[in-house]
């Protein structure tokens, strides 16, 4: 369905012809950005991907070898829902915006800009992991990732031209413009300009970063304006393969680094694999990275988006109070350099229920590795550290920490970040464990556990890459 189009959609984009148009022009663009800056080494080779070919839960992916530079990148909105109203803000109760509201312009754009950067961005971070991959399995994830990452930037830059017209459009060239980690021109957030140049770092970005863009998307699936709703509620159905390749990645590391504690009575690190107190710093990194993403504790922007309508909270029907004009959420915020109980306004403290949610999601992504440890009968177990720990955005940037969320002086923190964060030795240890991509069909890195089973049906010793 819909895939014989040049662009794959399903939003009529034939009767739209200066819209097509326009798409058609930064298409080209588009792949130059993909072929310069997408996945390193493999971009000729055959990979069996799925594609989003429609919306419908029973059967919205096809799955097939191809070469990710032909990878049909489409537009697909869920469903419109008859009669929705606006669910929260300033607007409750009105039919939601099937245009851009005038006075909310500005915001809109930005809010969409922003979900739009980190897609490319995340693709160019992770661009030459290819060279390293632990098995053909992990290959294939990667590129899944990255290929629904393009088609993310897609659907955002979809958005861009279709409602906002030129500066829509000029907006859509700066999203192939910003590379990540560039000084001159750095992409938006904090944690897509940071390095993803081993595995480990990739399954703690997919697992942490990752579910940060599944709460952005559940608050903007809550937007009152009905098109970025429609957009971002079918993203969520790509996103969660996302998080399975982190979650999974980690525990697989997790298992292996189990087995290797217990077969050599001592450290993993010793045997070939990664010790666990390196893998309880990375995830103290992306964790910390990631908690970033949600803002400030206490925001007036995210209080703007609310009152407007714009974007809402995670699963906004499960709350009581649509409005939340009145009424605080009770926080702890440094003050003269102790932590002092306040109460915000509700609708300041946005930012502080998505974040609340997504912790709790880790939590339960970490119980679940602490399982696997427990089952090996291994002692060790991994925890989040405190929201506190190592923040460069929001109320708990500039003090430092310790992981436990006591405060600690800057002296201290010198001291002691290396036992807390990876040190350059970590890092050295993680990326020399394995110099060289393992492409067998059916092989996998001696640091990692097999997974539980292929994708799709397939076989672990499916040629899930195409080398030859
Ligand atoms: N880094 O009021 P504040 C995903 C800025 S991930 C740098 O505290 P606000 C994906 C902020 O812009 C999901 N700057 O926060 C994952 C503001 O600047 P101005 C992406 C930051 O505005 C993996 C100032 O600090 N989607 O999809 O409420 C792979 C004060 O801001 C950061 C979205 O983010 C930061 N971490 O919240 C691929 C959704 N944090 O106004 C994809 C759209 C804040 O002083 N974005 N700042 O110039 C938003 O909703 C909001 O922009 C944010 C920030 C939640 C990010
Ligand atoms: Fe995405
Ligand atoms: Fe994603």
């Amino acid at each position: 369905m819909f895939t014989d189009e040049k662009i794959p959609n399903n939003v009529d984009l034939a009767t739209d012809s200066r819209l097509q148009r326009a798409l058609e022009q930064w298409q080209p663009n588009f792949l130059a950005w993909w072929n310069e800056m997408g996945p390193e080494g493999f971009q000729q080779k055959d990979v069996y991907l799925r594609t989003a070919v429609g919306v419908t839960t029973d059967g919205w992916a096809h799955f097939d070898y191809v070469k990710m530079p032909d990878y049909r990148w489409g537009i697909f909105l869920a469903d419109p829902i008859a009669d929705r109203r606006i669910g929260f803000g300033d607007s409750m109760g009105q039919p939601v915006w099937q245009d851009v509201p005038g006075e909310h312009r500005t915001t809109l754009r930005r809010l969409i800009v922003t979900q739009g950067d980190t897609e490319p961005a995340s693709v160019e971070q992770q661009r030459a992991l290819g060279q390293t991959c632990p098995s053909l399995y992990d290959l294939r994830n990667l590129f899944q990732v990255n290929v629904e990452e393009g088609r993310h930037l897609w659907a955002m830059v979809y958005l861009l031209h279709r409602y906002f017209g030129r500066d829509g459009r000029e907006e859509a060239e700066e999203l192939l413009a910003r590379r990540s980690g560039n000084a001159d021109r750095p992409r938006i957030l904090g944690a897509f300009n940071e390095p993803i140049d081993d595995w480990l770092s990739f399954y703690m970005f997919t697992m942490f970063t990752d579910r940060d863009g599944k709460y952005q998307l559940l608050a903007l699936a809550e937007s009152g304006f009905d098109p970025l709703s429609r957009t971002t509620r079918f993203m969520l159905t790509e996103e969660a393969h996302h998080m399975f390749v982190g979650e999974t990645g980690v525990g697989r590391v997790v298992q292996r680094s189990a087995e290797l504690t217990k077969q050599t009575g001592g450290s993993a690190r010793e045997a070939g694999g990664v010790d666990l107190e390196t893998v309880q710093k990375y995830l103290n990194l992306w964790y910390s990275l990631s908690l970033d993403l949600f803002g400030g504790e206490v925001s007036t922007n995210a209080a703007n988006f609310f009152a407007a309508g714009l974007k809402g909270r995670a699963k906004e029907e499960k709350y009581e109070d649509h409005v939340a004009r009145e009424g605080t959420l009770a926080m702890e915020l440094p003050q003269n350099g102790k932590l002092v109980r306040q109460e915000v306004p509700l609708r300041s403290a946005m930012n502080e229920f998505l974040r609340d949610g997504y912790v709790e999601d880790c939590q339960r992504g970490v119980d679940r590795w602490n399982k696997t440890l427990e089952q090996a009968g291994v002692s060790f177990r991994l925890t989040l550290p405190s929201r506190r720990f190592h923040r460069q955005q929001g109320v708990f940037a500039g003090l430092h920490f310790d992981p436990d969320g006591r405060p600690i002086s800057n002296e201290e923190w010198e001291r002691r970040k290396d036992d807390w964060l990876p040190s350059a030795a970590d890092r050295a240890h993680v990326k020399g464990l394995q110099p060289r991509a393992i492409v067998n069909p059916g092989q996998m890195a001696h640091w990692i556990a097999p997974p539980a089973k292929g994708i799709d049906g397939k076989p672990l010793d499916f040629e899930y890459v195409r080398l030859a």
